[in-house]
């Protein structure tokens, strides 16, 4: 996967293989990022010199730890505790925690990897970090959440803090368990220490929009893409991958910007709603019930559930993936590019494979690659801990203001960028470049960090 890269990005880029044997995701990441550096080396000739690519793909710190608990049975179960401590240039290291049964190593690695750049785009002070559990939540009671929970933070909470490390959700992991994560972590260090999770409830210091802000944050970064080219959602079909927290708030944003939103997924299979999509029913079926999306069939009437569907197949105007890696791949970008599909925004970390950018790439749609059009919830993120730290609540309305402001400056920022490096057009060259070069700087003056 070496192609495409600059004579003096590629000894940097086998050497990450070297060093990181079978972290697949991780190298796809770091090879994404790499591809776009080259006319960086020639603009800022010292950072090759002081080794910064080098340095920004070797995380700072990487913490695996033992997490056992008891189930409801009685029986000891033992999962795997991961925090990645990335980069911490511009602040403290922040990014969420995944829950499932697929993480390792390598996935833990790929996402801190992206929410460095991610997170310096937001133009806010903080650095980036990953972590999580291959525990799956899947069938298990708010008991034993609760216990797998605890005894997760009896060894995180060491290593965190709110100058220090400040971890939030990601796949699996809600307000219900960063409830159970923060309520350990004050009992162990005997100080509410709010700033130091991210997306709490509204009763104990969380932000409002935080739940909303990353499904929001990519609507508003795909209604600015469309924007440039004097388009707009109104009227639009769009087809929504996953049904988790980022999916649905995408859903309600496009909704109420007056998109038609006829089909989301889940890990079991595809719903096509051509009347468009209800999401109450949806939140009562995937956020109450915990259950799966196929009983949204059985309760509307002309909605259809296709177990083993592929989504892309549903002819779209815009889609935006928004479940998880690697989902949409070159086949599927042909099939919406052939479709009529004319944006795509990566709700997601790295849902498009390398092939399917570049097919999207080529038959000239926009793109928006997840480290711009997703950071909307990192960005809410450090609002949460603006608002901690001045022991102050915002309005909902003031929050996403504040939100919708930033992925326009997002938008501006890797469209510029793009334009500046000889590549108008291309988001993911101007969102690499942009987060690149902020935390390259900041490494550059801190000496040899
Ligand atoms: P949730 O756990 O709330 O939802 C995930 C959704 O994706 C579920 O519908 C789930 O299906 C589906 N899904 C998960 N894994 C797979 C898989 N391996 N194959 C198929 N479907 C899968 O997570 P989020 O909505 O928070 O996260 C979704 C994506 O957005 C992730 O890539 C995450 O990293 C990214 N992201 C999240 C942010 C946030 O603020 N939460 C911020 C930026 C990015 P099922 O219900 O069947 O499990
Ligand atoms: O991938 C991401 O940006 C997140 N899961 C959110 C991270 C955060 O700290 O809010």
């Amino acid at each position: 996967m070496s192609e495409g890269l600059d004579e003096k990005l590629e000894p940097i880029y086998r050497e990450v293989l070297h060093r990181n044997p079978g972290e697949t995701e991780f190298h796809q990441s770091v090879h994404g990022v790499l591809e776009s550096l080259g006319p960086v080396l020639v603009k800022y000739p010292e950072f090759a010199e002081l080794k910064i690519i080098q340095r920004i793909c070797e995380p700072e710190r990487q913490i695996i730890f033992r997490v056992p608990w008891q189930d409801d049975k009685g029986e000891l179960q033992i999962n795997r505790g991961f925090r990645v401590q990335f980069n911490s240039a511009l602040g403290p290291y922040k990014g969420g925690m995944r829950f499932h049964p697929s993480v390792y190593l390598g996935i833990i690695k790929f996402l801190g990897f992206s929410q460095v750049f991610k997170n310096a785009l937001t133009g806010l002070p903080i650095g980036g970090g990953k972590g999580g559990s291959d525990f799956d939540p899947r069938g298990r009671s708010d008991a034993e959440i609760m216990r797998f929970c605890q005894s997760m933070m009896t060894e995180m909470y060491r290593h965190i803090g709110e100058y220090t490390d400040v971890p939030a959700g990601d796949i699996g992991v809600g307000q219900r368990e960063i409830g159970y994560l923060f309520g350990q972590y004050k009992r162990l260090t005997n100080r509410f220490e709010s700033g130091v999770f991210t997306g709490k409830g509204l009763d104990w210091g969380g932000s409002c929009v935080r739940t909303e802000a990353t499904g929001y944050g990519v609507v508003f970064f795909t209604e600015a893409m469309l924007d440039a080219r004097k388009e707009s959602l109104d009227g639009k079909r769009v087809v929504v991958s996953g049904a988790g927290n980022v999916a649905i708030h995408a859903i309600q944003k496009a909704q109420l910007l007056g998109a038609r939103v006829i089909a989301c997924s889940d890990s079991r299979g595809v719903i096509l709603d051509e009347g468009g999509l209800d999401l109450d029913l949806i939140r009562q079926i995937k956020v109450r019930e915990r259950g799966p999306i196929s009983a949204y069939a059985e309760r509307r009437k002309g909605a259809q559930y296709n177990e083993d569907g592929c989504i892309w197949e549903i002819p779209c105007d815009i889609a935006l993936p928004c479940a998880t890696q690697n989902e949409l791949t070159a086949k599927d970008a042909k099939t919406l590019i052939e479709n009529g599909c004319v944006a795509v925004a990566e709700g997601a970390n790295m849902p498009v494979t390398p092939e399917g950018i570049q097919a999207f790439r080529e038959a000239g749609i926009a793109f928006g690659p997840g480290k711009a059009a997703n950071a909307g919830g990192v960005a809410t993120s450090a609002l949460e801990m603006q608002q901690n730290a001045s022991r102050d609540s915002w309005s909902f309305e003031y929050t996403e203001g504040r939100l919708q402001e930033i992925m326009c400056n997002i938008h501006r920022t890797c469209f510029e960028t793009a334009e500046e490096y000889g590549a108008p057009g291309n988001y993911t060259t101007g969102a690499n470049i942009a987060g690149f070069v902020k935390v390259a700087r900041a490494m550059e003056a801190m000496g040899h960090i």
